[in-house]
């Protein structure tokens, strides 16, 4: 096992790492910019490095710097977090090329899943279903046409760097083709530095639906059912819930059953989630992700399952202990991110935490970095903290919602917390009835 792991991040997830390291018996080292020589996770961490001024790129993704600072520290591993590098496969192999293990992915899965045309490629092979489409890169009109008229309209113009919604370009019928296609490649182009572009039939009201792995590099792979991430605002997600309120459980039998065979023919190593756009009774694979995720406690909470110390094991070599069977998925949970943004405009509202009293008692869990008297520094995502319930039920868990965020209390910032008072109390929340769109429909409604 390892003896010391570097956390290159900050904010919640450095403390959630921190503690998965710490019950397994591990050394802790927080890295840090300038900006956040205050914040939490250097508090509690065994050490901590300073590795460079506020902006993420001179710090946080300062790969010497994160180098040496193992160097100094003698760090013999580094978790990665979520977002900076953690999906960054040449900052993977350079830690392996210094004897420094990188605790997530193989460089190769991480660089197949970040090109959005071999991770479809990669996901048609393995049999998980796919969204229609063409078979890899598109390059004239001519040849999106005929794709088109195959697939039916409206067709969605990708670009194959892209993920997270840049880069996308509808066409709703043939005159829009032409067009479509030459902006998508521009876009493409000005925000990857590629303008390699592939087509799929748009799908116009979908639900987001992700199931989560677990595997082992070594050929065992299990599935931990689904979250339903539907409820987004411009692609950031808000609201995240498991079991989804669209699946029964032969469903997420079959589904989970296609993943995890693929996950452990592909002999992929970590936690993984596999991301469908689910419409009509059908799974559409769109996209693959290659880290722990922001929204992992509600498999965590539904499993029972540790996923960081899972992740932090299965790095340092050992198999999989934990067999399809022994996964029982258990009530229901849901997670609110909460943000410090001003609930309507979601404008940024960085600033000194006032007051700050979290919400407690049985099925409550609330992961988060601030405290009173922390000031958000402005250089970095504005999550001040996750609220997760679990109940028994879905009903349960919305009433303990309900409940938690009456206490949860952060003054001196404005927060998303009002916006989440109102979404457990709308009938069509409570009923489960949204798709990608409803939030968007919903504030567009209240302008
Ligand atoms: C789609 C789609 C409809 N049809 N693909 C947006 C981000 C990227 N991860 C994939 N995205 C979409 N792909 C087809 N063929 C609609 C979206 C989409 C979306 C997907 C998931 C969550 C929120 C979304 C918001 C707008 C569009």
């Amino acid at each position: 096992m390892f003896e010391k792991i570097l956390i290159a991040n900050r904010g919640e997830i450095a403390l959630r790492v921190l503690r998965a390291a710490r019950e397994l018996g591990i050394a802790t080292v927080a890295v840090h910019s300038t900006a956040d020589s205050d914040a939490m996770h250097v508090k509690l961490a065994d050490e901590s490095v300073c590795i460079g001024p506020p902006p993420a790129r001179d710090s946080y993704l300062n790969v010497p710097a994160l180098l040496a600072a193992c160097e100094i520290t003698g760090a013999d591993a580094v978790h990665p977090g979520y977002g900076f590098l953690s999906e960054n496969a040449r900052f993977a192999e350079i830690l392996g090329e210094h004897g420094i293990a990188f605790i997530g992915p193989k460089p190769e899965h991480i660089r197949i899943m970040g090109d959005k045309i071999e991770a479809k490629r990669t996901a048609a092979r393995l049999g998980i279903p796919c969204v229609p489409g063409s078979d890899g890169a598109v390059v004239d009109a001519a040849e999106v046409k005929e794709i088109a008229r195959r697939v039916g309209y409206p067709v969605l113009i990708k670009a194959a760097a892209g993920g997270g919604g840049r880069g996308m370009k509808v066409a709703r019928d043939e005159s829009e083709l032409e067009v479509a296609l030459a902006t998508a490649k521009t876009e493409a182009k000005a925000a990857f530095g590629d303008d390699a572009v592939y087509v799929e039939k748009y799908l116009a009201r979908p639900r987001h639906i992700e199931i989560q792995v677990l595997a082992d590099g070594q050929g065992r792979a299990i599935h931990l059912g689904e979250r339903d991430c539907s409820l987004q605002r411009r692609h950031q997600k808000v609201w995240e819930e498991g079991p989804s309120p669209a699946l029964n459980a032969d469903q997420r039998d079959r589904i989970g059953g296609v993943v995890a065979k693929a996950m452990a023919e592909l002999g992929y190593l970590g936690v993984g989630t596999i991301e469908f756009l689910y419409e009509d009774g059908a799974f559409n694979f769109i996209e693959m992700n290659t880290r722990i995720q922001v929204e992992h406690p509600v498999t965590e909470m539904i499993t029972g399952i540790d996923l960081v110390n899972e992740q932090i094991k299965i790095a340092a070599g050992s198999p999989l202990t934990i067999s399809q069977e022994d996964v029982r998925l258990s009530g229901h949970a849901i997670e609110c991110r909460v943000n410090a943004e001003n609930p309507s405009t979601f404008r940024p509202s960085p600033g000194k935490i006032a007051y700050f009293h979290v919400p407690g008692g049985l099925g409550v869990r609330v992961d988060s970095a601030a405290y009173q008297g922390y000031s958000i520094p402005p250089y970095y995502d504005s999550l001040v903290g996750k609220l997760i319930v679990h109940g028994r039920t879905r009903n349960e868990a919305m009433l303990r919602l309900r409940r938690a965020l009456d206490e949860f209390i952060v003054d001196g910032v404005e927060t998303t917390l009002p916006l989440f008072r109102d979404l457990v109390r709308d009938s069509d929340i409570q009923n489960g009835d949204y798709d990608i769109h409803w939030l968007e429909r919903k504030l567009a409604e209240q302008d």
